[in-house]
């Protein structure tokens, strides 16, 4: 099963018998001031920064969140979307649970790009199925419903299979879905990463379907979270993830690693052509006055 996001230009392809994609989540203002506080200014330097730092790391989509709270978003997706059409050729993945948002970004963004997210939830999936369909767009699907995120794997797997039956009723293919099973915080709930786990070996042996996971949900509240996040990402593609929001700058080598391990790295070309490039841009980083 294969997954085609398309940017101006570049055309990603998400599927098990490729490398995985790395969608990199930091235009996301949620917890972080500096990035709140530029799009609230309409500073876009910061924006073209921290686009330029993750394609340079190697991400081959970004997320776009603009979600400030008092921020009138609807008018400032398709400035932040204009914004990194002008740096980069790569997909875009729009990040709201604001229909009008996405209809709003969706307007302006390049080829295919990718929705986050629907649900399970009744309204969302009236809501935002008909605006992917329209735009010819893939879509994430997370695994919860009007009763919140479901305890165990195979009511997940359930809450999979409505989004996925609502969407083929109005024409939306499987391959233009991406079922996201939710990581919650292992601090919290040390079955947490297992549940998750089990979703992904469910979901790829019943549907097939391209997995996504936000990684670095699993490391809220633990110290040394780079390491729980590559750890449980490890675990996550051999189970059958194929893509990611995740931090490429921190996840990189991990993900190329876990590619070469798995077979889908001929002559280890991906890992080392990503392991030069790191280590080129770890010493531009270190002459960099602080
Ligand atoms: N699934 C889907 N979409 C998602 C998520 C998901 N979108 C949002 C989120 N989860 C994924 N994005 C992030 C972005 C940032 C962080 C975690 C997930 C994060 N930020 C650090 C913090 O808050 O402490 C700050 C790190 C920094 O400053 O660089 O951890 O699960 N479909």
């Amino acid at each position: 099963m294969h997954t085609v996001l398309k940017g101006t230009t570049k055309e990603v392809v998400v599927g098990i018998d490729r490398s995985f994609v790395m969608i990199g989540e930091k235009i996301n203002p949620t917890g972080r001031k500096k990035l709140a506080a530029a799009l609230t200014e309409g500073n876009l330097d910061y924006v073209r920064q921290l686009v330029e730092n993750q394609v340079a790391w190697g991400a081959q989509v970004l997320d776009i969140n603009v979600g400030v709270p008092g921020l009138d978003e609807v008018s400032i997706i398709p400035k932040i979307i204009e914004l990194v059409k002008s740096i980069s050729d790569i997909p875009l993945c729009l990040d709201s649970s604001n229909p009008a948002v996405l209809a709003a970004g969706l307007a302006v963004a390049p080829g295919k790009p990718l929705v986050n997210s629907v649900s399970g939830e009744e309204k969302r999936l009236e809501t935002v199925l008909p605006i992917v369909k329209d735009r010819g767009a893939a879509v994430i699907g997370l695994t919860m419903d009007d009763k919140g995120i479901p305890a165990t794997p195979e009511e997940r797997l359930a809450v999979a299979e409505k989004i996925i039956e609502c969407a083929a009723r109005i024409g939306i293919s499987i391959e233009d879905i991406i079922i996201d099973p939710l990581v919650l915080t292992v601090g919290s709930d040390s079955r947490a990463a297992m549940i998750t786990l089990q979703t992904v070996d469910l979901l790829r042996k019943n549907f097939g379907v391209n997995i996504n996971l936000g990684a670095s949900n699993v490391s809220f509240g633990l110290p040394e979270r780079p390491t729980v996040n590559a750890s449980f990402l490890t675990l996550a593609i051999q189970m059958g993830a194929t893509c990611s929001i995740t931090d490429p700058a921190k996840l990189g080598l991990t993900v190329r690693a876990t590619d070469l391990l798995l077979g889908r790295d001929d002559n280890s070309m991906g890992y080392l052509k990503y392991f030069r490039a790191a280590e080129k841009l770890r010493a531009l980083e270190a002459e960099k006055p602080a």
